[in-house]
C-alpha cells in the first residue's frame, strides 16, 4: 500500500512499511492573526519562507490551508500553491472546503498533490472525486458525514468504507486513498482520543489503507499543547497513521523515535543522523 505524491522537484512515498511521513502544518491562518491579515491583503511572500523554514523542521510534504472568512479563497489558494512551489519542490496537501478553489489550485499545481479533502457527504463525494480522478491526484478522506461525525470507531469504519469503495468504483486507486479518522480536542470530550484510536485501528485492521490525521486538534485548549500532542503521536502512529499533518518544529524527534521503537527505522540510522546534524 504505497501513495506517491509529486511536487516540483521531490517525489514523497507513504507506506506502513516506510518512516512516517510529516505533512507541515503551518501554512494556516488557523489562530494566527498576523498571518490571516496577510492572506486577505494578497500579501503571499510570507508563505514562501513559512514553507521553507518547515523543511528544515524536518517536514516532508507541506499542507497550504488559506482559508479565512476574510479571505477569497478562489484567488488565494492557486497563488498561494504557486508561491509555495516556487520557494520548495516538495509535493503539496491543498487543503480548503472550497471545492472551486480547490479546482482553481489544481490546475496550477506542478506534480501528483495530496487533496485535503473528502468526506462521506453524497454532495462531496460527487463534487471531489471527479477532480481526484481528473487530476490523477491522491485525496485524504475525513470520516464524517451528512450526520457529522460519529462518536462510535465503528461508524466512522463504515464511511471510511463508503470513501474508498466509491472512489474506487470511479477508477481512483485504492493506494491513492488516505484516511483520516479525525482528531478533536480532548478538553471538550474526554474520549475523543480513544475514538479516534480505536477507529484508526479499525481502518488499520479492515482497510489497510495508509492514514493522515489532523493531528494537533488533539490539545486544543489545553495548557503545554506540545506534551500533548508528543504524546499522543506515539500512540496514533502505534494505531496505524503514517502521514500525520503536525508542526514538524514541535514533534520532529518524537516521530524519529516512534518509528525507531515500530522498527521503521533499520539501525537507528534515521534517529543518529538527526542528531549528528542538529548537534550545533
Ligand atoms: N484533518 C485534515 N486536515 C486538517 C485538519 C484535520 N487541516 C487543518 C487542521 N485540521 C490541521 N492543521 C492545524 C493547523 C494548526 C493548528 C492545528 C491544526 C493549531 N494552530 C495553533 C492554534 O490555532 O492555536 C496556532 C499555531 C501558531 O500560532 O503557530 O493548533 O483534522 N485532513
Amino acid at each position: 500500500m504505497e501513495t506517491i505524491l509529486t511536487g516540483t522537484e521531490e517525489t514523497v512515498r507513504i507506506s506502513p512499511d516506510l518512516p512516517t511521513v510529516i505533512i507541515g502544518e503551518k501554512i494556516n491562518p488557523t489562530g494566527r492573526s498576523w498571518l490571516t491579515e496577510q492572506l486577505t491583503e494578497g500579501n503571499l511572500e510570507a508563505l514562501a519562507d513559512e514553507a521553507v523554514k518547515q523543511l528544515e523542521d524536518g517536514a516532508h510534504v507541506l499542507d497550504v490551508n488559506v482559508g479565512a472568512a476574510s479571505v477569497n479563497e478562489v484567488e488565494v489558494l492557486p497563488q498561494a500553491v504557486k508561491i509555495v512551489q516556487d520557494a520548495v519542490g516538495v509535493p503539496l496537501c491543498i487543503d480548503t472546503a472550497d471545492n472551486d478553489a480547490l479546482e482553481a489550485a489544481l490546475e496550477v499545481y506542478r506534480g501528483k498533490p495530496l487533496i485535503n479533502s473528502v468526506n462521506g457527504e453524497e454532495k462531496n463525494l460527487e463534487r471531489v472525486l471527479p477532480l481526484v480522478a481528473e487530476y490523477e491526484a491522491a485525496v485524504i478522506g475525513l470520516t464524517m458525514d451528512d450526520d457529522g461525525i460519529p462518536k462510535d470507531p465503528q461508524k466512522r469504519l463504515e464511511i471510511a468504507r463508503k470513501i474508498v469503495d466509491r472512489a474506487e468504483s470511479m477508477g481512483i486507486p485504492r493506494e491513492d486513498i488516505l484516511i483520516d479518522c479525525l482528531a478533536l480536542t480532548v478538553s471538550a470530550e474526554p474520549d475523543a482520543a480513544v475514538i479516534t484510536l480505536n477507529a484508526i485501528d479499525l481502518v488499520r485492521e479492515e482497510l489497510g489503507v495508509n492514514q493522515a490525521l489532523g493531528h494537533s486538534n488533539v490539545s486544543f485548549g489545553l495548557p503545554d499543547r506540545p506534551v500533548i500532542n508528543r504524546v499522543a503521536l506515539g500512540m496514533v502512529i502505534r494505531a496505524g497513521v503514517n502521514a500525520p499533518i503536525v508542526d514538524a518544529a514541535e514533534v520532529k524527534q518524537s516521530i524519529l523515535a516512534a518509528d525507531l521503537l515500530l522498527g521503521r527505522d533499520q539501525y537507528a540510522m534515521n534517529y543518529i543522523k538527526y542528531y549528528r546534524e542538529h548537534k550545533k
